[in-house]
């Protein structure tokens, strides 16, 4: 079977929708540092939508850890098929707007040299949530981080992605070109603001006046970016293989929906997103607190009760009516009240997530999203449970989630197997709870301790600790499903 490139796309015969523009006359406008799966199959795609009415606004992605997604790339044109799965079967689609991939392990002049050329009006990321160098807690860099230690050891040939940004940014003031957008699509909260906060530090930190220029002079859009992509497996490349003819070793698959609210606020211009969907707003930061709450807040309660409960898939865990019960109930009972929209929208988007969930054509595993908790609970769960705290409302379910998280990086299940937890803090988590064997109280004492995750305050809350000893107590005791089943 032909490997996918430009010359076979043209001739191929499978049910495979190619691009519309001519894609030699694409030339770079963006660079996109994090080219996983998630940008692969949410922003790409909408690029892609706009290049045939304007071709100046290519991608040049770049990994800033694995070279995996540059090797299989550049053989096959940077081409790939995004699959798009739900249970009536799968569309395919080749995207073309990536134009180059570069490994910043090996290319980092080169990729540096690319943000500062004056054709790049916009840098985007979706490096994840560990990749900002940041205290998840606070929001704010860790300058104690051993990639920013680094950077600001070696400001010319930087690791971080605040140390590339700022590089790039230093490079553009010293040529007199302006300063390109900085577009976050991480699920961070606030991520236009909070990632201004961190690269501005880190400039600052470099040189005051360089802190200075990047607080004056650079935008930082927030967006809210929503499309569920699990990771792709053998047999997703199979399928695609199957349907397309061609052999793609870089597939995606992922759902029909797709969502993307984005800040107008571009000083270098941006390309036409309202035209390929997106909605173009003043104020995002409502959209991603809804998303944040309910979708990932959701997401994480599945992965950690799911997995510990058995259930390798999300729409596995969502068909168990004591997790679905659990989960409307979270987003009902507990997130719904926190957000400022009217509630028959939340109630709108809650039965629509609950759908997303449970299509069952999507193999999301609960583990995939299990990964990088420390990093992901402050958003999630904690920003939810400290505003319901504050008016003395409930926060059952949400406590829940926090003592199976707790229970999860114990890493050994309810069966006595091991937990692969893959987590930045994984190894001290581990300590903790080696140290605190199955006294839930010690064990939840000790990972409260953890200050990246758990904020001064809520580590004082007596409320919030005696509910979560008490779920964790119970977790141990009885596991997920019974512990679970007993919130009404
Ligand atoms: C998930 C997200 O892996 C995870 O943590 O919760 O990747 C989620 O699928 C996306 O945010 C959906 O837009």
């Amino acid at each position: 079977m032909p490997r996918l490139t430009a010359a076979s796309l043209a001739s191929a015969s499978g049910q495979v929708r190619g691009f519309s523009y001519d894609r030699s006359k694409v030339t770079p406008g963006i660079v996109h540092l994090g080219i996983g799966a998630f940008h692969r199959a949410h922003m790409a795609v909408y690029v892609d939508d706009i290049l045939a009415t304007d071709a100046s606004w290519g991608i040049v992605g770049a990994s800033l850890r694995r070279p995996d997604t540059k090797e299989a790339l550049a053989p096959q044109d940077c081409l790939y098929t995004v699959a798009v799965r739900d249970a009536s079967g799968t569309a395919c689609r080749v995207i073309g707007s990536i134009l180059d991939v570069l490994d910043a392990n090996t290319q980092r002049q080169r990729l540096i040299e690319m943000m500062a050329d004056p054709a790049i009006r916009i840098v985007s990321l979706t490096v994840t949530e560990k990749g900002y160098c940041h205290d998840p807690a606070t929001g704010e860099l860790d300058p104690d981080h051993p990639d920013i230690v680094h950077d600001l050891g070696h400001p010319a040939d930087p690791v971080s992605a605040p140390g590339i940004i700022v590089r790039a940014l230093q490079l553009r003031r010293a040529a007199g070109v302006a300063p390109f957008t900085v577009l976050s699509c991480d699920n961070l909260p606030a991520n236009g603001r909070t990632t201004a906060r961190i690269v501005s530090r880190f400039a600052e930190l470099r040189d005051p006046a360089l802190g200075q220029h990047v607080r004056d002079n650079v935008a930082f859009p927030g967006t809210m970016v929503d499309r569920i992509v699990p990771a792709t497996t053998d047999a997703d490349r199979e399928e695609v293989r199957a349907l397309t003819g061609l052999d793609d070793a870089w597939p995606i698959v992922t759902e029909p929906f797709t969502q993307w609210v984005v800040e107008d606020h571009f000083p270098q211009g941006r390309p036409a997103f309202e035209a390929a969907g997106a909605q173009l707003v003043a104020d995002v930061e409502p959209f991603e607190l809804m998303k944040l709450r309910m979708l990932n807040g959701s997401h994480s309660t599945m992965a950690y009760l799911g997995y510990l409960g058995g259930y390798q898939y999300v729409s596995e865990a969502i068909a168990d009516p004591i997790i679905h019960q659990l989960i409307h109930g979270l987003m009902t009972e507990e997130a719904m009240p926190t957000l400022p929209m009217p509630r028959a929208d939340l109630e709108r988007y809650r039965d629509q997530l609950l759908e997303r969930f449970a299509n069952p054509a999507l193999k999301h595993r609960t583990w995939q999203i299990a990964m990088d908790g420390s990093q992901k609970l402050p958003q999630r769960l904690l920003g939810t449970i400290r505003d319901r705290l504050e008016k003395g409302q409930g926060i059952q379910r949400l406590a829940l989630s926090v003592a199976a998280w707790m229970r999860y990086v114990t890493g050994i299940d309810e069966q006595g197997n091991l937990i692969d937890v893959k987590d930045p803090l994984a190894a001290r988590l581990r300590a903790i709870a080696d140290a605190a064997g199955r006294d839930a109280e010690r064990l939840a004492s000790g990972l409260l301790e953890v200050s990246e995750v758990f904020s001064a305050d809520l580590r004082a809350d007596p409320v919030f600790r005696t509910v979560v000893i008490a779920h964790l107590r119970r977790l141990l005791a009885d596991g997920a499903l019974a512990t679970a089943r007993a919130i009404r």
